[in-house]
């Protein structure tokens, strides 16, 4: 939800990438984050989406985000089943997973639908991991041992692995069968062939 109310008709704002990245290795951020002595910031970035504020609308819109969210499902480890850990790593120059690069009719976890599992998410690189388990949302039990600060303790489906870092995931395989995927989420890791699949079975 975005609210647009205080700006006058007519305006028009700009959704703009100020992270320019033009290599694998990460965004090159020095060269477009420079703040003036004003300290504002010294580039506007590349224009990807304009927002025309040019009407209000025709009754004024009294939703608002509640003060109270709805609960959250409790994580219950009594229910967890089988813990299963995932490495992410780079070797002989592909990217890999339990030291394995992706071959699609090979699933490689056969959880049973209607359990509960943990999945350890393990980076052992220098680079950043954004691991993407489909189908189902999972909560994060902990960070290195840490609990996850607030903004990762809701539902997710993307988890960052840091480098040399272990994530805890709490996952329930809740409604279907069938064949799913994990994988990086950069997609030059992905494609390369940091991926699996894996298959609910019942
Ligand atoms: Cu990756």
């Amino acid at each position: 939800m975005i609210d647009f109310s205080s700006y006058p008709l007519g305006t028009k704002l700009y959704l703009v990438n100020r992270l320019v990245q033009i290599d694998g290795r990460g965004p090159a951020e020095p060269l477009v984050n420079t703040r003036g002595a004003d300290g504002l910031l010294t580039t506007t970035g590349t224009q990807l989406l304009r927002f025309d504020i040019d009407s209000d609308p025709p009754t004024p819109d009294l939703s608002r985000v509640p003060a109270t969210l709805r609960a959250l499902p409790p994580i219950n480890l009594a229910e967890v089943v089988r813990t299963r850990k995932w490495r992410f790593d780079r070797e002989n120059s592909v990217w890999t997973v339990n030291d394995q690069i992706f071959e699609v009719d090979k699933p490689v976890a056969f959880p049973k639908r209607g359990t509960t599992e943990i999945w350890v998410l393990q980076g052992s690189d220098d680079w950043h991991h954004p691991v993407h388990i489909h189908f189902e949302e999972g909560r994060i039990l902990s960070r290195n041992g840490k609990p996850p600060p607030p903004h990762e303790a809701g539902r997710k489906d993307v988890y960052v692995v840091h480098p040399l870092e272990e994530v805890r995931v709490f996952i329930r395989f809740r409604d279907f069968l069938g064949k799913y995927m994990m994988h990086c989420h950069n997609l030059v890791h992905e494609d390369h062939a940091m991926m699996i699949r894996w298959d609910i079975v019942p």
